[in-house]
């Protein structure tokens, strides 16, 4: 089954294909003309009101089209440091492009405690229901910028679940076994699946 997700960033319909793929859906990233469409970036102070105005915004866009009848998907997530109060959280897409990574260690530079949990909270709306599922995965924030991979602050999350190494510095599928996001869509799957016999 096709799944259209509305998304700007293409790092998450890649993760979210990685995990969906294997469980018989095909995660493509909404386009119109090849582009994202003109979507309102909500501003809320929680990523699951963020994903409710992100899904009214997905219906509103879709509705008298020819996807009408496609299943939709929404994510917000964020990175929430304990020391930091939380912060950036719902900032984490703006804080991401302005000060970065490093911004982040240097924040961090006098706190002892790096404590930290990545959130994705999917909405998945298909045939008039919609399926809910928050994803959290703990860890901590490194000393330094480590490895390549993925996006955002992947190189310097090391999830508690690991070896120590970075998001940055393990593969896409490694990542989606541990991240917020792979738990969400996990979860999503396991409400979709009709109910067993
Ligand atoms: P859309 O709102 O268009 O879906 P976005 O990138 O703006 O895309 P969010 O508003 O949900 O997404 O912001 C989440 C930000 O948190 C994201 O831009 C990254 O900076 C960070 N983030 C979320 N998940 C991440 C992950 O798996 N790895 C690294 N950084 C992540």
């Amino acid at each position: 089954m096709k799944v259209l997700f509305l998304t700007s960033n293409r790092n998450k319909v890649i993760e979210a294909n990685a995990i969906l793929s294997n469980l018989g859906y095909e995660v493509e990233q909404f386009l119109v003309n090849g582009l994202p469409p003109e979507f309102i970036e909500p501003q809320s102070s929680s990523i699951s009101d963020v994903s409710e105005l992100k899904i009214q915004q997905a219906l509103e866009l879709i509705s008298e089209t020819e996807f009408e009848n496609h299943a939709l998907l929404v994510e917000d997530s964020g990175l929430f440091i304990e020391s930091l109060n939380d912060f950036p959280g719902v900032y984490s897409s703006y804080i991401s492009k302005t000060i970065g990574n490093e911004g982040i260690i240097n924040l961090l530079a006098d706190k002892s405690n790096r404590n930290a949990e990545f959130r994705a909270y999917s909405i998945l709306y298909k045939n008039g229901e919609y399926f809910r599922a928050l994803g959290v995965c703990s860890g901590s924030i490194s000393t330094q910028i480590k490895g390549t991979n993925g996006f955002g602050f992947d190189p310097i999350f090391i999830p508690e679940s690991g070896d120590g190494r970075t998001f940055g510095e393990i593969s896409e599928n490694e990542k989606a076994s541990k991240s917020h996001r792979g738990k969400s869509l996990r979860i999503l799957y396991e409400e979709l699946k009709p109910p067993s016999k």
